[in-house]
């Protein structure tokens, strides 16, 4: 409608889903995609129901475009803010029942499963910067490993047959035990995030062998795209190389040029989350590409995308550096393969180019 915010169209928008009945009762057929009559001119949706939290985030906004895709009734929690914080999910709000709850507040998720009793949750909530989580310790352990046990319980509270999908990281290798890194590698987190994934992993893995869940826990390799947070360091470099190129900036300054990491392309990704909560059993999963890149390729490659040599604009800052890094990161995802027929579509140096290509397209709309 003319004139309408994002926040009105989202009240809108849950206001017409809250007029329409009860989808279907938590244990009804998951895989009902059909759209049935249901009494006199009315319909009813058999529509498969998600639950996502962390919706507003790089992952969340395209798990939520490809559930939607699938049919999905996708219900997103998102947290209180004073500003706006759906631009990554704008396109779809309209699509999208998104609900008020914060992972630190277990009764916030109590309320959100059994208001709309999903059939599958992905928490991909967490704080997710590692370099924060040498600064904030404890908040990133509430939210990131804690909240992952308040989630679970509220699942065991309300509807154990709930399929549950964990965001666990590459950060619990650390420092690598052996490379490349599989399911059975042993963990040696190297930051407070990475501590804090380690807990949510295994308290994942414990409730599914206490209580049965089916619980799955996704060991997912660093994954980007042009909805990636400008403090990660793919799009911080693709970012800049754009705004250098429009003359808005003349350098960026970047930690250490010699860490590496497996990056795959985002979307690619949250097909795994899916293929996960679909298997018969649950299971853990490395999802990753197989390759590793230092940050100075990253580099070579964003700036010759639009034309400059990286070394007259990249610097080196003391402040990008952190306490302890992590060392050879590479993933070997054959059980992803053997097991849900998952491969990454996308491989290192498209995803760079295409991600400064959005820098570059986004920075001209300005
Ligand atoms: P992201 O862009 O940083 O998104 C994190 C999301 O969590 C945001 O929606 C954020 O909300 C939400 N959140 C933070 N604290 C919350 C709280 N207390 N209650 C409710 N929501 C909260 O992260 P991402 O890249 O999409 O990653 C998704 C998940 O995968 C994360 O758990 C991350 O740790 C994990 N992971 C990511 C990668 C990767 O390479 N991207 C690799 C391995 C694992 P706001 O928008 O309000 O901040
Ligand atoms: O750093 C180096 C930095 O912050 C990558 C999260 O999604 O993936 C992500 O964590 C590397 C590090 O990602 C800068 O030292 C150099 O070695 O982009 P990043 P991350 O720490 O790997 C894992 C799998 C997750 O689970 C996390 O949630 O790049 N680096 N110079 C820099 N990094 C940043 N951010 N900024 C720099 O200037």
């Amino acid at each position: 409608m003319h004139g309408e915010t994002d926040t009105d169209r989202l009240a809108r928008a849950n206001a017409i889903r809250r007029r329409t009945p009860p989808a279907h009762p938590a244990g009804a057929p998951r895989r009902a995609l059909f759209r049935g009559p249901c009494g006199i001119g009315q319909t009813v949706s058999m529509a498969p129901r998600a639950l996502i939290t962390g919706i507003t985030g790089q992952d969340g906004s395209y798990l939520a475009e490809f559930l939607l895709d699938k049919g999905y009734e996708v219900t997103g929690l998102h947290r209180r803010s004073s500003t706006v914080t759906f631009e990554r999910i704008s396109h779809l709000t309209d699509r999208l029942t998104l609900v008020s709850a914060d992972l630190l507040d277990e009764a916030s998720m109590l309320r959100v499963l059994r208001d709309h009793r999903p059939n599958e949750v992905y928490n991909l909530a967490a704080q997710s910067f590692v370099q924060t989580s040498f600064a904030q310790p404890v908040l990133t352990g509430e939210v990131t490993a804690l909240g992952v046990t308040r989630l679970l319980d509220a699942i065991l509270l309300v509807d154990p047959s709930i399929r549950f999908y964990q965001a666990s990281s590459s950060e619990m290798f650390g420092k690598v035990a052996e490379v490349p890194q599989t399911e059975g590698t042993p963990f040696h987190p190297r930051s407070p995030y990475g501590v804090a994934k380690v807990y949510g992993h295994w308290i994942t893995v414990n409730y599914r062998e206490s209580y049965g869940l089916h619980a799955s826990s996704g060991i997912l390799f660093n994954h980007e795209s042009p909805r990636r947070g400008l403090e990660f360091v793919t799009r911080k470099v693709t970012h800049s190389a754009a705004a250098i190129k429009r003359g808005m900036k003349k350098t960026v300054a970047l930690g250490n040029l010699d860490a590496q990491r497996d990056w795959g392309y985002a979307p690619d990704y949250v097909r795994a989350m899916w293929l996960m909560t679909q298997q018969d059993a649950p299971g853990d999963y490395v999802v990753a590409t197989g390759e590793t890149h230092s940050v100075r390729e990253l580099c070579q490659i964003a700036f010759d995308q639009v034309g400059l040599a990286w070394q007259d604009h990249v610097v080196v800052d003391e402040q990008f550096f952190r306490p302890a890094e992590v060392d050879l990161l590479i993933g070997n995802p054959a059980r992803a393969s053997g097991h849900l027929g998952w491969k990454p579509e996308v491989g290192f140096e498209e995803l760079i180019r295409l991600m400064v290509d959005a820098d570059v397209a986004a920075l001209a709309k300005l």
